[in-house]
């Protein structure tokens, strides 16, 4: 009978699982990660436990869910070890990670979190709560106050549920108790990520009272972040072949690419975690990085899943290794890198082949069906952003206008081959009444998706050849199908 991984019987683990090079039981923890899921454990908590290995510091991790205790239990059951298995078409390699120190679960019990994130030893929160969860309004120009979780947390501001509250509230227990700030860092795909949750953050305190609000803009440092692992939902399949080749279980495992990257501003309040001796980079602007990568990877991910899930691919890998959707995310990234290059010197076509050789591993079985959930909250930077500033300079990027044909396309609910597939989108319902609707043309429904506020920028809105163009691309893919139709776009 195998057993679950734990202290214990991780020494009953192969030689070829990798374990912590530090006695990560001595350690205590100085970090709170806010949104713990598979791609904290594979990103930031690996930098942590690289990083741990190379110095003495108290730098584990109080990992925070904010919805579900499944994370939690599968983590707790095995003293919070768990595998990160990196895998590509040369390698897998795999190691125990001991960075995490405990998980809590912010539902079940919300002082017990505002208590850890309001305690001095916590220097640094990070957070991956992915785009909707930072509640901002359309177009991410601020807080949305009329958001149901935000208005639940200025009703009851000491159990609060969302991230902001969260922090608001630890804030006032600092302010309070006349304690120290800390630096927040944001490692989700939003532009200029932890300054936005910082405006967001100021405009909920604001709420509650100006003196908390000076208190936490002058003690909390926003320090901007760009992330980059490809890290795929794990499978009962992953536990199952782990369990099989390793002898012992671990049902919180997860797998990834080798790649990974992380860029932080260095704007640090109080102590910097050295993740620059695990390969993370310090530096004083990150937005470059940032909008590189949502442009070229994120940008070229969305255009893969919805064009690739509309023609029947399942994985992302598959949809690369389609010659004709290729042929589009590398003409996508061409009007990237036009979109960017005059502000940046850089080799954007290494760059770009890096990507497209990321994709094509075919170890990271990546559903382009994960990837295109949230359109509302990812294309407004991947897409909307890279064709304003273009068309600005008089330019319409017909694979940009593809991409947002594919996503309409896609709103639909039904593929290409007549497959049925749900909409995970806060705004879905929103998108699928027009989306769905057959007595709207193409141009109508274009129109009524960029009435709804915020979701496109003007310029774009105001733009009758883009409206035109994205329109046409619709009809075309309804009448001759998605490959028929990059085919005469690009001959
Ligand atoms: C993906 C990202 O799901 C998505 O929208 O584009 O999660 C992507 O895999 C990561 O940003 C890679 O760093």
């Amino acid at each position: 009978m195998n057993k679950l991984l734990n202290h214990t019987t991780m020494a009953l683990l192969p030689k070829t699982v990798a374990r912590p090079k530090y006695d990560f039981a001595s350690r205590t923890a100085s970090i709170v990660h806010i949104g713990i899921g598979a791609f904290h454990k594979a990103h930031q908590a690996t930098f942590t436990d690289d990083m741990m290995a190379h110095t003495d510091g108290n730098y584990r991790i109080i990992g925070v869910s904010l919805r579900s205790a499944g994370m939690r239990d599968s983590l707790k059951a095995q003293d919070y070890l768990y595998t990160a298995i990196e895998r590509s078409n040369k390698t897998e390699q795999a190691r125990v990670i001991g960075a995490l120190q405990e998980v809590l679960v912010a539902p079940e019990d919300p002082q017990s979190v505002v208590n850890v994130l309001s305690n001095d030893s916590i220097t640094v929160v990070t957070a991956t709560i992915t785009e909707k969860g930072y509640c901002l309004l359309p177009g991410n120009t601020g807080l949305d106050l009329a958001h149901t979780d935000i208005q639940h947390d200025l009703n009851n501001p000491n159990t609060p549920k969302t991230m902001v509250g969260f922090i608001v509230r630890a804030c006032q227990v600092r302010q309070q108790k006349n304690g120290k700030g800390f630096t927040f860092i944001s490692c989700d795909n939003l532009p200029d990520n932890s300054k936005m949750a910082g405006k967001a953050i100021l405009e909920f305190a604001q709420k509650i009272n100006a003196d908390l609000a000076r208190w936490i803009k002058s003690n909390v440092s926003f320090s901007n972040s760009m992330v980059d692992r490809i890290v795929p939902a794990v499978t009962p399949n992953d536990i199952e072949s782990y369990t099989l080749n390793n002898g012992v279980i671990d049902n919180a495992l997860v797998t990834s690419e080798p790649f990974r990257q992380w860029v932080i501003e260095d704007n640090f309040n109080g102590d910097r975690p050295p993740w620059d001796l695990a390969g993370a980079l310090f530096v004083k602007d990150v937005s470059q990085y940032e909008r590189l990568k949502l442009r070229y990877l994120n940008g070229s991910h969305s255009a893969l899943a919805y064009l690739g899930k509309i023609t029947g691919h399942q994985f992302i890998h598959q949809a690369i290794s389609n010659p004709i959707l290729r042929r589009l995310v590398e003409a996508l990234m061409v009007d990237m890198k036009r979109s960017l290059s005059s502000s940046m010197d850089f080799n954007f076509d290494d760059y770009g082949s890096v990507i497209i050789d990321r994709f094509l591993n075919d170890e990271i079985q990546y559903q382009t069906q994960q990837v295109a959930t949230d359109g509302s909250q990812k294309l407004p930077q991947r897409i909307m952003a890279p064709m304003r500033e273009l068309l600005a300079v008089d330019y319409l990027s017909k694979p940009m206008c593809l991409v947002l044909a594919g996503w309409v396309c896609y709103l639909s609910g039904i593929s290409e081959l007549g497959e049925a597939h749900p909409v995970s989108d806060p705004m879905a319902r929103q998108l699928q009444n027009i989306c769905t609707d057959k007595t709207l043309t193409s141009t109508q429904k274009i129109y009524r998706l960029m009435q709804i506020d915020g979701l496109f920028p003007a310029a774009i809105k105001n733009n009758t050849a883009a409206i035109d163009q994205i329109s046409e691309y619709v009809t075309k893919i309804i009448d001759i199908g998605v490959f028929l139709t990059i085919d005469t776009v690009f001959s």
